[in-house]
């Protein structure tokens, strides 16, 4: 099986607008009568629902941001009585309170579809074992790739995060064709294995389906190459859906978006006009098949390009490239931007592994950066003038790319912590 829904994934753009023309208008109806936020921006801006008519109306709607789910918390921008609600998420919120999202049985079920195309996309099919080692709970990776896989009528094998040797042991003896989890899991399953003297090759595991955080492709490849697998990335964000709003397919070109569902657009973050096909900008989504949490216009703050076109899969639905970074996530530094991918990015390129932690701090007036990067085994026995050579070597490389100076500080081998989720990658102790 190539497609899990063909007609779909293969529609002609008119066909795609159309679907797309009509949700849209059927959902900004629903916001309007049943959300009251959504009626008071409405009734400020002086638009009606009719105004809407089609998809190419989309840029007359109002934003959604982070903080209108905070203000509306828990519940107050659902559009569907609390007895249609089947289904309770919540994103992690590192910062400030954590927004609640809510699915009614038929956003669980587009949802399921959703993760569905992607599994086959990615070359997956029912006779295959998927083993989820997402976390299970609030967060929307476990459950979103185990509803997912038992759509497609694969075998899911639902162990949630931690414990990495068990992971390991249920893989062998449960024979797992399948891994889902985030890349920097994947990267720490494939540096325990290779403690534990497994052979990867030896592992019947075949494909991996990797997401929740940036990655870039230095990284894909060495997973691929620690775990002998094809790795893939699938992208979601929990007020949308959760994984499975966009996911690469076997051509490995960027992710196609589930845009009959979840309509992209990329905007210029700073004036909010709509921004050109390929040009990076915010990317912002409007969920048009959704009942109980229907956002319009959300401003995810990724940070994303577009193209379209057909791709060598077939497929006709838009691409997004891999996620640079988030607007937030970029450090101002001595009023230099800085994204942790950059120094994934240099690390990599250095043939190092991106096992690092940037460390901020602000002494007197003056910004200063850390990086503290993890040695592999080798660098770790050799003489202390040759790890002041590399420190010194990595520095020069991070200054050419990041146009700004910081202290490289070599570190044992395994001493920076590994998670079982999402990596944190930044500690800023400035208080700003
Ligand atoms: O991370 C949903 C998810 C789970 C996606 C499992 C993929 C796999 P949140 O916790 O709400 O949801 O975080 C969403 O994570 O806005 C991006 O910044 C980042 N993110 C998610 N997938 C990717 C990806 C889940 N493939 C936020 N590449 C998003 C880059 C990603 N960043």
């Amino acid at each position: 099986m190539k497609f899990y829904t063909q007609e779909i994934e293969t529609a002609s753009r008119e066909q795609l607008r159309e679907i797309q023309s009509e949700r849209l208008c059927q959902m900004v109806k629903r916001c309007y009568e049943n959300v009251p936020h959504y009626r008071r921006k409405f009734d400020e801006m002086g638009l009606k629902p009719e105004d809407i008519k089609s998809i190419d109306d989309l840029h007359k709607l109002p934003f959604t941001y982070k903080d209108d789910l905070r203000d509306n918390y828990p519940y107050n921008l659902f559009a569907v009585p609390k007895e249609e609600v089947v289904r309770i998420h919540a994103s992690s919120g590192t910062t400030g309170k954590q927004t609640v999202v809510g699915y009614t049985q038929h956003d669980l079920d587009i949802w399921a579809e959703s993760v569905a195309r992607a599994i086959v996309a990615m070359g997956g099919s029912k006779s295959d074992y998927v083993h989820v080692s997402y976390g299970y709970g609030l967060f929307t990776g476990g459950l979103g790739l185990h509803d997912g896989a038992t759509r497609l009528g694969a075998s899911v094998i639902p162990v949630s995060s931690g414990n990495t040797k068990r992971q390991i042991q249920i893989m062998q003896d449960f024979k797992s064709d399948i891994l889902c989890c985030t890349p920097s899991y994947a990267m720490f399953i494939g540096e325990t294995c290779k403690e534990m003297g497994i052979d990867t090759k030896e592992l019947p595991l075949k494909i991996g389906i990797f997401g929740a955080e940036a990655w870039s492709e230095n990284m894909r490849r060495e997973i691929e190459k620690s775990l002998n697998i094809k790795a893939y990335d699938i992208y979601g964000l929990s007020e949308i859906a959760g994984p499975g709003v966009a996911f690469e397919c076997t051509d490995q070109s960027g992710m196609h978006v589930n845009e009959d569902y979840f309509y992209p657009e990329i905007i210029d973050p700073e004036t909010g006009e709509n921004l050109p096909d390929g040009e990076y900008g915010e990317l912002v989504f409007t969920c048009i098949g959704k009942e109980a949490l229907p956002l319009i216009r959300y401003r995810t703050r990724d940070i994303c390009a577009l193209t379209r076109g057909t791709c060598a899969c077939g497929r006709t639905l838009v691409k997004m490239a891999k996620p640079k970074g988030r607007t937030d996530d970029m450090l101002i530094i001595r009023g230099v931007n800085v994204f942790p991918s950059q120094v994934e990015h240099v690390l990599l390129s250095l043939n190092m592994e991106p096992n690092y932690q940037i460390v901020v701090d602000r002494i007197g007036n003056l910004d200063t950066m850390e990086v503290k990067i993890e040695m592999s085994q080798d660098m770790f026995s050799d003489q202390v003038k040759a790890i002041a050579g590399y420190e010194r070597k990595i520095s020069a490389a991070l200054q050419q790319t990041l146009n700004i100076a910081a202290k490289v500080t070599l570190v044992e081998p395994k001493s920076l912590p590994r998670s079982e989720g999402k990596a944190v990658r930044v500690i800023d102790n400035r208080k700003i």
